[in-house]
């Protein structure tokens, strides 16, 4: 999945300076706080990370009792059957119809079928020991045209799924939208259209209605970011738009969206849980005296998703014509903001779900460099130190709330089906590692969701980047678990990572 320009962000300022800044650095980093005195807290943007010496114990480090540990996956990515039982069209459908937008001409079928193998594939997930599994609704199996009743057959399809989940003791975590939007609702406007946020309330009634007796975590959006910047600004994914104005509104209409459907959950009285799913990526700043390009980048890569959802207000310095921000009007963005539109988008949430693949370096200026080896996903810099960054920067940033990793993984270094991958083994561990040294130093992480369950089809990719804990032969839709499948087991079953 290609990201946008890099960048979620680093330590807050008080720990850089912990780690060594001098006084003359120090106060150079002041000046360059972009909103000056009296303005919203700033950015919290570090120098270039040298490496913090940190060394994981001897001994494994544990996890606390009840430490979810989990995988994910999203409908379109996995299920197939994309004509099944009434479902209709989603803007991924019209997209990979499209010549040239996905490799190969891949399309989501057959995916890893999923549709019709989710009890085989429950049955993995026990092998594995996993307490939760994170898949997504197709909104377009609930209703065909994104509006009016639900389709029984679709809805029953889930009911299934949960109740099969539940009699195996694995915990549900149930995404509501993972980009397949009705391709009908995107005729009428998609996300560049407020009544889209209205559709997605309704929808997501639907579910409560239908599910909300299931003990189970809700996550309403996943990734507004990537949807919002992939898909409508550089047009790599559904539903391939390419217009910076458009992308804003898609990223306000979805958080409106997500704050419809919370008060829509606690409208129903549903059980379990409700939270949003924000892909972060620490931004750190190559030059350790000008970090205004990277104070951009965080805004517009972290701060734009999380102000709005944790303190009901947007950042001033996202959006705009200077490199590493969203290049939007931002007076139309602002008046996207209806009265009212800040505290529904901010309404309490029960968790906040985050998924890190990476960090990015920025240059003074704005431009996104490269600061650590990437993965055989190009956009993906690897550093396993930027997740505690990350998670140190939350607990410091923002309001004390639970906290749960809901993405985190690697593809395999080939596109050939392999089940050995050292690599995502050394991932796992090293991802883990830090996690743990999170929770120690104080961060209520309470779960950590491998991404993914098995391959799958990887949107623009295709079938040509694997990410799963679990082969899959797309001719034969055999599962073969890889090397890395059995260490996360070991993993789960001591709750606790050895070091390597
Ligand atoms: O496959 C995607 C997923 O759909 C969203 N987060 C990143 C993954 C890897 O690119």
């Amino acid at each position: 999945m290609p990201q946008p320009a890099v960048a979620p962000s680093a330590l807050p300022r008080r720990t850089f300076l912990a780690l060594g800044g001098s006084t003359a650095l120090a106060a150079a980093l002041a000046a360059c706080t972009p909103a000056g005195a009296g303005a919203p807290a700033g950015p919290t943007i570090t120098p270039t990370p040298n490496p913090s010496g940190w060394l994981p114990p001897a001994e494994p480090m544990a996890f606390p009792k009840g430490y979810v540990w989990g995988a994910a996956t999203s409908a379109y990515q996995v299920e197939g059957a994309t004509t099944a039982d009434g479902r209709g069209p989603s803007v991924w459908d019209t997209f990979a119809a499209r010549y040239g937008t996905v490799k190969g001409g891949a399309t989501g079928e057959p995916a890893a079928d999923q549709y019709r193998r989710y009890a085989e594939d429950i049955e993995l997930m026990t092998d594995l020991g996993l307490g939760a599994y994170r898949f997504s609704v197709s909104w377009p199996r609930i209703q065909p045209t994104g509006t009016g009743p639900a389709n029984p057959a679709g809805v029953d399809h889930y009911r299934r799924l949960v109740d099969a989940l539940g009699d195996a003791g694995i915990r549900p975590m149930i995404t509501l939208f993972h980009w397949d939007l009705p391709q009908a609702l995107q005729d009428a406007g998609g996300w560049a259209s407020r009544d889209t946020a209205q559709r997605f309330a309704e929808y997501a009634a639907i579910l409560f209605d239908a599910l909300g007796d299931v003990e189970a975590d809700w996550m309403t959006v996943n990734e507004p970011k990537t949807h919002a910047f992939v898909g409508h600004w550089y047009g790599g994914h559904a539903p391939g738009l390419r217009d910076p104005d458009v992308a804003a509104a898609a990223v306000h209409h979805q958080l409106l969206a997500h704050g419809l459907a919370t008060r829509a959950f606690r409208d129903h009285g549903a059980s379990g849980r409700i939270g949003i799913g924000l892909n972060l990526l620490p931004a750190y700043s190559i030059d350790p005296v000008n970090t205004r390009g990277a104070e951009r980048v965080d805004a517009s890569e972290n701060r734009l998703f999380l102000d709005p959802v944790l303190l009901g207000r947007y950042p001033d310095d996202a959006i705009g014509s200077a490199p590493g921000q969203l290049p939007a009007d931002p007076a139309a963005f602002a008046a996207l903001a209806l009265p009212g539109d800040l505290e529904v988008v901010s309404s309490p949430l029960d968790f906040l779900a985050i998924q890190y693949y990476g960090v990015t370096g920025v240059d003074p200026i704005g431009n996104q460099v490269e600061i650590a080896p990437t993965s055989a996903a190009s956009w993906q810099q690897v550093r396993a130190e930027g997740l505690y960054d990350l998670l140190i920067r939350l607990r410091d940033d923002y309001p004390s709330i639970p906290i749960v990793i809901t993405e985190n993984g690697i593809p395999d270094e080939t596109s050939a089906l392999t089940v050995d991958d050292p690599y995502r083994v050394e991932f796992l561990r090293t991802h883990f590692q830090q996690a743990a040294r999170a929770i120690g130093d104080g961060v209520p992480l309470e779960g950590h969701y491998v991404w993914s369950l098995l391959d799958n089809f990887e949107w623009a990719e295709g079938y040509d980047q694997r990410w799963g804990l679990v082969a899959v032969d797309f001719d034969t839709q055999e599962r073969t678990p890889k090397r890395s499948a059995g260490f996360y087991s070991d993993v789960i079953a001591a709750n606790a990572v050895a070091p390597a």
